[in-house]
């Protein structure tokens, strides 16, 4: 049916804020990381230290927060992130 073709392309966005991502090296290892069924588009922002993952819908938040602790970085959903404040925690880069 064209509804449920439709619907596959309906993506949605999670932002969520990791710690440790530094170099180049960080963008091509949480891009891996975050190769998962049902996600699309993954943007490492390496300025404000987010990264944008477009998926289906499937996931939660949780899963891609799981996904990055394995790769070594720590994460979190960005609305949750005290602003402003710097990050506290270890140098995970691996650069
Ligand atoms: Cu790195």
């Amino acid at each position: 049916m064209a509804e449920r073709a439709l619907r596959r392309w309906v993506m949605t966005k999670t932002v969520l804020k990791v710690e440790g991502m530094t170099c180049s090296s960080c963008i091509e290892h949480v891009s891996e990381a975050l190769a998962i069924e049902g996600v699309g588009h993954v943007e490492v922002k390496l300025d404000s230290g987010t990264v944008e993952v477009e998926h289906d819908g499937s996931i939660s938040s949780g899963r891609l927060i799981a996904a990055l602790q394995q790769a070594g970085y720590e994460a979190m959903p960005a609305e949750s992130w005290p602003g402003g404040s710097r990050v506290t925690g270890k140098v995970t880069c691996c650069g």
